[in-house]
């Protein structure tokens, strides 16, 4: 394992958050394989504009790697390519920021066709303005030299620029090729009616095992998803129908977020992300287990609102309760993927959420027009009430929108006796069959 020192400056006077921060910031680096074998910390208003840390701080830094003699610097704030140059120089030690583990991570995660490439774009993205300044300061370093010298530098700089943009236009239209795809399944999908539900959350919320325990708990197709005990298991959207009496809904198991969430991330994930924003209910799965709960909550809607899914009515489920000595004080859905407390009733809260019961209408469908009824079987509840020599009484119920399909047969309530089964229907004399 290579070992790594996390460096933080805290910004704000909030130590408590930044402690927080700190140790999520140290998860990731164990997430992306590296020991953390030391802590140095700063309290400032601002990064020094060259160094990050202040000069006092730096050189602690400095005897630190010297005496630990560390295989990587890991910076918790973001820095700016100068900092990084001249932190490595005071140090002798490779420096990286947060967002470069969090690519790093990504990549080593990454097993899909299209995450590699939304992956090596991201990265594409965060490097070529630091191999630029690199390049512009190589130039700058001849500009001593000859007009000659000046001209090979800047030739140099524009050469690379040039190869970067040639390799993230061809993973762009890579990736515009299997989004296409993607599209052409979700319209197949959305032709079906179903409604569908994503879930969203931080990483490890368990969002996976959530997807494993609803299928569990109800008729599904599809096998199950991989749940692991590590930051960004999911990066691929997987989709799997449920059927819940009659109900059936398609969920979708997205990829996890983190607080500050690399900008290049959520742009090459772009259309990983739309299963969320095209989704009709949130399931907000949240670790009420992690005391920073609260926080972690915040930041998923923050990152939800960004990516353009602000408005898409959130349900906030609290999972692992197992894990909690009481049960928490929290209103919306309890939950426990290891032990399925509190599954059943989620299942049915989704069902309720998706397919809101907001009429129920009697018709009286000719044979000829019932096979309708087999089109919105999964978003409607039909009961066959009654049938005749040439048509059959059903209940439907369901959201209006999809009522309204059979707003021509519609008869109305006091036309038909359904206590009784009986033929109150205007002009219904004929025998009742009574079919359920
Ligand atoms: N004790 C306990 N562990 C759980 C529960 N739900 C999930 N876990 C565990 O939490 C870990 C993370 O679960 P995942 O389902 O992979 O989490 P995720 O939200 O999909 O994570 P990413 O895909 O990485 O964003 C796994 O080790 C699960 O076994 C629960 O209710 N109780
Ligand atoms: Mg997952």
């Amino acid at each position: 394992m290579k070992k790594a020192i996390l460096a933080g400056i805290s910004l704000k006077n909030n130590t408590g958050e930044f402690e927080e921060q700190m140790r999520e910031t140290a998860s990731l680096c164990h997430a992306a394989g590296l020991e953390v074998i030391d802590t140095i910390t700063q309290q400032s208003r601002s990064l020094d504009p060259d160094t990050a840390f202040r000069s006092g701080k730096l050189q602690e830094l400095a005897v630190l790697c010297k005496e630990t003699d560390p295989d990587l610097i890991v910076f918790h704030n973001g820095l700016r390519i100068q900092m990084q140059q001249r932190i490595h120089e005071a140090c002798g030690v490779n420096v990286i920021d947060r967002t470069s583990l969090i690519l790093d991570i990504f990549a080593s995660r990454a097993r899909s066709k299209q995450a590699k490439l939304q992956v090596e774009l991201a990265r594409l993205q965060y490097d070529l303005p630091r191999v630029l300044h690199s390049q512009a300061d190589e130039s700058g370093h001849e500009r001593g030299g000859s007009a000659y010298n000046r001209g090979a530098g800047e030739m140099r700089s524009a050469l690379v620029e040039r190869r970067y943009a040639s390799r993230i236009a061809a993973l762009k239209k890579e990736l515009a090729s299997i989004d296409r795809q993607i599209m052409a399944d979700e319209r197949r999908r959305t032709k079906t009616m179903m409604r569908r539900a994503a879930l969203v959350g931080y990483t490890n919320a368990g969002k996976s095992s959530l997807l494993n325990a609803l299928m569990d708990r109800s008729e599904s197709s599809g096998k199950s998803v991989m749940e692991e005990d590590m930051l960004f298991a999911t990066l691929d959207t997987s989709v799997r129908r449920i059927r819940r009496n009659g109900r059936s809904m398609l969920i979708y198991d997205t990829v996890g977020f983190v607080s500050d969430l690399p900008h290049t991330l959520i742009d090459a994930f772009h259309s990983t992300l739309n299963s969320a924003r095209q989704a009709d209910l949130l399931i907000h799965v949240i670790d009420v287990s992690d005391e920073s709960w609260p926080l972690k909550a915040e930041i998923t809607e923050q990152t939800l609102a960004e990516i353009g899914a602000g408005d898409i009515p959130v349900l906030r489920v609290y999972n692992k309760t197992d894990l909690c000595r009481e049960r928490p004080d929290v209103s919306g859905c309890a939950v426990s993927c290891r032990t399925k407390e509190g599954i059943d009733d989620l299942l049915q809260e989704i069902s309720r959420r998706l397919y809101p019961a907001e009429e129920t209408v009697l018709c009286r469908i000719p044979y000829d027009k019932i096979s309708m009824t087999d089109a919105y079987r999964s978003v409607l509840a039909v009961e066959m009430l009654q049938a005749d020599e040439e048509s059959m009484i059903i209940r439907i119920t369901g959201p209006k929108r999809y009522c309204d399909a059979f707003r021509m047969y519609r008869l109305e309530n006091d036309h038909y006796d359904t206590d009784s089964m009986g033929q109150t229907e205007q002009e219904g004399t004929e025998e009742a069959d009574g079919l359920q």
